[in-house]
């Protein structure tokens, strides 16, 4: 028997979640930022960093770890290049606070950056850069996370997961988006195989022992994972450290000790945006361009661009409402009122 789903309205889960944030220590602004994120990864079937994140956002936040408080600092620093210390708070209320500087500087000047750093990111990335694309801009980021991840070659893990996000206005079409860990696999989906009781593909990650293994938890309990591609995978995971943090002044994902906060589980590192204004070199050419590599692509055989699936997803939740599982709800509801 499958278990029960509730389909609960967008704006009501996202209500609900803010709910939650606050109760459990943060500020109404921060509330916002995060529960429009959850609730949009929830939205779109990115369960990786949908619902089942929220537990560990509330024992973070119980744990000291974060300010949930946080007021970001701004810094105009050059006409390209915006600076965010987020106070040890999250990084998404930090891009909400720069997010107007940065887009005049790329609206003036074609082209800025935003580093944001002192920062937890606990979410999925592409909520940071689709907006841009919906306005017309193209955004890449990247966030460093975690030491979870063995670099090529190497006999014991270094890296985070990292991610690194693209976003692309597209004429007649929703933007083009990606968003993927430069890791073999997400850390939060290893988490969720493991409470499934199901083995991963192989080549994902090791036990211990460094010795392949396909049990999800052997990777949790002393294991780790591998970057996707090789060394491939590991060139760009490397990218996003120097990026993510050497730049912004952020931490490495080795480079923080949150053994003394039990319960704490959100990456304290820093996180680069770059956005560009195609327009002031092509005109509205780039959205069309666009849509010239998208029919290009169907003519020879694709039929799911990255991004669709969640933009399916999306459709749907706004004809059904958005899934939960029965428990999943009450949990929520539970923490609402804990
Ligand atoms: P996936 O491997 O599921 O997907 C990566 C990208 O590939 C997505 O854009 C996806 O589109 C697309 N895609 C997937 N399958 C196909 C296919 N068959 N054909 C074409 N495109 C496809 O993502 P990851 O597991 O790598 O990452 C999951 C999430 O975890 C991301 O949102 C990431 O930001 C987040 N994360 C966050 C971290 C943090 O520190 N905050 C750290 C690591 C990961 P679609 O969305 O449509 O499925
Ligand atoms: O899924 O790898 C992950 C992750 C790390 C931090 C947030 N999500």
């Amino acid at each position: 028997m499958s278990a029960p789903v509730r389909q609960i309205p967008f704006a009501e889960l996202e209500a609900l979640l803010q709910r939650i944030f606050v109760r459990h220590g943060t500020s109404e602004a921060v509330a916002r930022a995060l529960a429009f994120n959850c609730a949009s990864a929830q939205r779109d079937g990115a369960h990786s960093h949908g619902v089942f994140r929220i537990p560990g956002y509330v024992s973070t936040l119980a744990s000291g770890w974060v300010n949930g408080k946080a007021e970001p600092l701004v810094q105009d620093v050059a006409s390209g290049y915006v600076s965010v210390d987020a106070g040890g708070g999250f990084a998404q209320p930090a891009l909400a606070a720069a997010r107007d500087l940065l887009v005049s500087k790329a609206r003036s000047g074609g082209i800025a950056a935003l580093a944001i750093h002192n920062s937890h990111h606990f979410a999925a990335l592409w909520p940071d850069v689709e907006p841009f694309a919906d306005e017309g801009l193209v955004a890449l980021s990247v966030v460093n996370s975690m030491t979870c991840v063995v670099p090529q070659g190497a006999r014991r893990p270094l890296f985070g997961t990292n991610p690194i996000a693209f976003a692309a206005p597209c004429a007649g079409h929703p933007p083009i988006v990606f968003d993927m860990a430069t890791s073999a696999i997400a850390h939060g989906d290893v988490q969720i195989a493991a409470r499934k009781g199901e083995l991963l593909p192989e080549g994902m990650g090791v036990d211990r022992d460094g010795q392949p293994t396909r049990d999800p938890a052997a990777i949790l309990d002393g294991g780790a994972l591998l970057p996707f591609g090789g060394h491939k995978g590991s060139a760009l995971s490397m990218m996003v450290e120097l990026l993510a943090a050497a730049l912004t002044g952020g931490n490495f994902s080795f480079e923080f000790d949150w053994s003394g906060h039990p319960g704490a589980k959100t990456p304290w590192t820093g996180q680069l945006l770059i956005v560009i204004d195609p327009s002031l070199v092509q005109g509205q050419r780039f959205a069309e361009r666009s849509a010239e590599l998208v029919r290009q692509m169907e003519e020879v055989g694709v039929t799911r661009l990255p991004g669709e699936r969640r933009f399916r997803e999306r459709e749907k939740s706004a004809r059904e409402g958005v899934s939960l599982s029965q428990q999943e709800f009450d949990e929520l509801q539970a923490l609402a009122q804990s």
